[in-house]
């Protein structure tokens, strides 16, 4: 396993470390027609971390960051991270409440935000305790009353204190987890998590170089893209491709055939709204791989992008507690429907309900260990002692591993439905349903029937040309009963004219989906 000095900073591994290779005149950065290379981004990153200290940043004080992609994003997590400070970054599209919630819970020293957040920023500021002086809030942009970020680096000065010199072991990011499952807590990293995964996973097991170029529909404030569209290149000295507007299958493919990326990171809902986009036949020759993680992945979505694009898709699990994807799919062994082995560098067992280690092909319980586990939620003892510690964790996600090694998803243990006593995946019903040509989107939870006994029911979205009606629902019905056993057809079919509930990172939100279905 890798192993990192005591002295160790994350912008150091990441950015300064491209200079020291002599790749200063690469460039690491593609935004809006402009070419940024690691010199300029390690003297951006100096000069922020210059001014936050001289503005009395003191080390491990928290900086926010609520921003679009942009240089400017970059810029102000590596200088941060420089200065010493614990940096966490949150969806810029939030209304105010999340923001009230976010400068409560995170108690930022400075926060970095663009003109997307700026009005819904303001108004939970004026409530705040933190972050109220004016001088503690940096703008992307202009706004009156607030320093704008390129005025407010160049007064940075060289006199400042100097870098807070942390160790490996110093707290240095919060992952914020996705809030499907009630308000999302910061999981607390320290310096070389990000390292080991990205050593272990993206260098040695994806096999990322030098020569990759990397762009990414999910946005850089979450954890997934932070990995693969700004640390992992930044690793080996590849180029990162940023735009600010949120991603479409339009802007995409323009931005693929523009600038030519090997590698592209990727979302279920995004793969599919790509298939979907029938008027484009883009040219997607340069990508060698794409990500797909986030949620799972149907064998039936792999199968059309296979058949359509025939990009290969690299399916992979990981999560805000483990920074980044420990279980994986990689380039030239690739299983549609599964999520490919274990990565080396992580341990992994199957617990049952009681904790016990289960062995066989049986569904249980993951515990993933490895150097990479977020050490607790910051502030939430109960949640960090269920599910995080001694560098393990158990996150309730339910796995089954077949005997050649590779890894099969089967839901979050708390989405298992109990149907005559029996467990039913729902992902295993989903994945049926979505081979029927007239299912667009599907998800399948448990509900009470006439005689409260939980049983799997059904919401489907139909595909334009399939409207819903009673013969179309018969059809499905027949179609699961010819594929499943039959405590796991569904008992009840609805039918939405509505895409399905997601969260801000494209995750089905099946609590919202059970609320209005119930
Ligand atoms: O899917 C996720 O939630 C995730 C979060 C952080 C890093 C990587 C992934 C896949």
């Amino acid at each position: 396993t890798p192993v990192f000095p005591d002295s160790f900073n994350m912008a150091d591994y990441f950015v300064f470390a491209n200079i020291a290779a002599g790749r200063g005149s690469k460039t690491a950065l593609l935004f809006e027609g402009q070419a940024i290379t690691y010199d300029e981004v390690a003297a951006r990153v100096t000069q922020v971390a210059e001014r936050l200290l001289a503005s009395g940043l003191l080390p491990e004080q928290r900086v926010l960051l609520c921003m679009r992609d942009c240089p400017e994003f970059v810029y102000a997590w590596f200088g941060a991270l420089k200065a010493g400070a614990v940096v966490t970054q949150i969806n810029p599209m939030l209304p105010a409440a999340d923001y009230s919630y976010y400068l409560g819970y995170v108690k930022p020293q400075f926060a970095f935000i663009d003109e997307t957040s700026l009005e819904a920023f303001q108004a939970a500021r004026a409530q705040a305790r933190h972050c109220r002086d004016p001088n503690a809030v940096i703008l992307v942009g202009e706004a009156p009353g607030l320093p704008g970020f390129d005025a407010w680096i160049a007064a940075s000065t060289p006199a400042a204190p100097p870098p807070w010199p942390t160790r490996k072991d110093d707290p240095a990011v919060w992952l914020f987890t996705s809030g499907t499952t009630g308000q999302s807590k910061g999981a607390v990293h320290c310096h070389f998590h990000f390292a080991y995964n990205t050593e272990v996973y993206a260098r040695r097991f994806i096999g990322m170089t030098e020569n990759d170029i990397t762009l990414s529909g999910p946005r850089l404030y979450f954890g997934y893209a932070t990995g693969t569209n700004l640390m992992f290149p930044f690793a080996v000295g590849a180029t990162a491709i940023l735009f600010r507007e949120q991603p479409t299958p339009d802007n995409l493919f323009a931005l693929i055939e523009r600038h030519r990326p090997t590698v592209l990171t990727n979302v279920p809902t995004l793969i599919n709204k790509m298939l979907e986009a029938e008027a484009r036949a883009p040219d997607l020759s340069s990508i060698r791989m794409m990500w797909s993680a986030g949620e799972a992945l149907p064998r039936e979505l792999h199968e059309r992008w296979n058949a359509r694009f025939g990009v290969p898709i690299i399916d992979g699990i990981g999560s805000a507690e483990s920074f980044h994807i420990y279980i994986s799919n990689r380039p030239g062994d690739i299983r549609p429907g599964s999520l490919g082995k274990l990565v080396p560098g992580y341990a992994a067992d199957l617990l049952d309900d009681a904790g016990m280690p289960i062995a066989g092909g049986e569904i249980g319980v993951l515990r993933i260990r490895g150097d990479s586990a977020a050490l607790y939620y910051h502030g939430d003892y109960a949640k960090s002692k269920r599910h995080l510690g001694g560098g393990a964790i158990v996150s309730g996600d339910l796995f089954r591993r077949d005997p050649e090694g590779y890894w099969y998803y089967e839901g979050r243990g708390d989405d298992m439905i109990k149907s005559g006593g029996i467990y039913v995946s729902p992902l295993e019903v989903e994945g049926c349903l979505s081979e029927h040509p007239a299912v667009l989107e599907c998800c399948v939870f448990g509900r009470a029937d006439a005689n409260g006994l939980e049983k799997p029911v059904v919401v489907i979205v139909p595909r334009e040309d399939a409207p819903a009606s009673e013969a179309l629902q018969a059809d499905l019905l027949g179609f699961a009963r010819a594929r499943l056993a039959h405590y796991k057809v569904p008992h009840r079919v609805f039918f939405s004219p509505d895409p399905l509930p997601r969260n801000d990172r494209d995750k089905m939100d099946r609590k919202k989906l059970r609320e209005i279905w119930r």
